[in-house]
């Protein structure tokens, strides 16, 4: 395996915070419940996560205890913050030191401008489920998201590549935790962007309204067509717009995350296995089926001539196509004027290396048959979609 499809993530934060609870409900199948058994971690506890077989998260869950941060911050210094992708630094909105915690961040957040300028900064505020009812508008959250990013401005002031600075509310008994670990493991796959311009492609061509993809084993979304996975109404594109997406909810894909993997624990319980998931609503149906061996694709049409049996047609016939882009793959050899393009732009250091490229003899994967080209529901190797009217 390339170290380029390893990336490492340290997860830091006060004791107590929630850092191990949430690595274990995301990565580890535990319940909210489950975490009350957690003991408090002691140093640093690594662990390797691998996404779709050819990315491996290297996870390093940093005990928060008094005794072990000034030695992150002196004796293991380089140890711990070089070669970082990501840092995700969890507070808890209930501390009652906040001003010692700010200051321990920043401390954390020196350390890794040095060493690592260009990793991301994921700041979740952790235990919102607490304080939400006596703060119903988050005013408090709102004020320490306001100080967070005032600190990150400064001390990325001059800084070269500094990577982006991200802040959450999370909470471990609902659907926020996933939205933020989502946007993590997107910021981490290299080929997202060709990963999302697929997904556009195949949501117009067979005019679906949305279409997202799902990882297998911790079912966080990781990309979705048309416009970014957290944008607000005025930033969607046309096509959705014209298809309602912006009176969907707005949690949909952490409830569908939350809701998967709870049902797939019950189906391990009574011994069964969980393929996939359809729902033909009045004028819309949702369909979730595997895409490629570790991840899953959710499709959402409100066309009402789409049945489910068509989009999943669809789907399978994307596959091949969809296991070839793959996360970190960065020499493509099948024509597809998505991937040259895409690479052309976006991707200096990737090869479209396509032999007959010019040769209008060579079949694209983007290129749509005519009419009497099309083969029968049954026939493979075509990418024809199941509607093209
Ligand atoms: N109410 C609530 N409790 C939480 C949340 N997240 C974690 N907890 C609880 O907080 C306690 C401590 O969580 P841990 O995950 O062990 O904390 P940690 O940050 O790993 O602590 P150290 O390993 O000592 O650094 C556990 O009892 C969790 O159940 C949350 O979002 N809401
Ligand atoms: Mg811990």
């Amino acid at each position: 395996m390339s170290s380029a499809s390893r990336r490492k993530v340290l997860l830091m934060g006060k004791s107590g915070s929630g850092k191990t609870s949430m690595r274990s409900v995301i990565f580890s199948n535990y319940t909210a419940k489950d975490t009350r058994r957690l003991g408090a971690t002691i140093d640093v506890e690594q662990s390797a996560v691998r996404l779709l077989g050819s990315l491996v998260l290297n996870l390093w869950d940093c005990g928060g205890q008094d005794a072990f941060l000034d030695n992150y911050l002196v004796a293991q210094r380089d140890t711990i913050f070089t070669n970082v992708a990501v840092l995700i630094y969890v507070f808890d909105i209930t501390s009652s030191e906040w001003e010692k915690d700010v200051h321990y961040f920043e401390d954390n957040l020196q350390a890794l401008r040095e060493n690592s300028a260009d990793a991301g900064i994921w700041v979740l505020i952790n235990k919102m489920d607490l304080v939400d009812k006596e703060d119903p508008k988050r005013l408090m959250y709102a004020e320490r998201r306001a100080e967070i990013l005032a600190m990150n401005e400064r001390l990325s002031a001059g800084v070269d590549n500094a990577g982006p600075c991200r802040i959450f509310p999370t909470s471990i008994w609902d659907e926020s935790l996933y939205k933020a670990w989502s946007s993590v493991i997107h910021y981490l796959i290299p080929n997202i962007k060709l990963i999302t311009e697929h997904l556009t492609y195949f949501r117009d061509l067979t005019k679906a309204a949305e279409v997202a993809v799902f990882e297998g084993e911790t079912f966080l979304v990781m990309a979705k067509s048309g416009s970014p996975l957290d944008a607000a109404e005025v930033e969607l594109d046309e096509w959705e717009s014209e298809r309602g997406v912006g009176r969907l909810d707005r949690q949909r894909f952490e409830k569908v995350s939350e809701i998967i993997k709870s049902f797939r624990r019950t189906c391990q319980r009574t011994g069964e296995q969980f393929l996939g998931f359809e729902a033909d609503f009045d004028g819309c149906v949702v369909v979730l089926e595997p895409l490629t061996r570790n991840t899953f694709m959710l499709v959402i049409t409100t066309d009402p001539r789409l049945t489910a049996s068509m989009v999943k047609y669809n789907i399978s016939q994307s596959t091949i196509h969809f296991v070839e882009v793959g996360l970190t793959v960065s020499t493509f050899h099948r024509k597809c004027s998505i991937c040259r393009d895409t690479v052309k732009k976006y991707m200096p250091h990737a090869v479209y290396d396509v032999e007959g490229d010019d040769d209008p003899n060579v079949v694209a994967w983007d290129d749509v048959p005519v009419e009497s080209d099309v083969k029968p529901a049954n026939g493979t190797g075509s990418h024809t979609p199941a509607s093209q009217s």
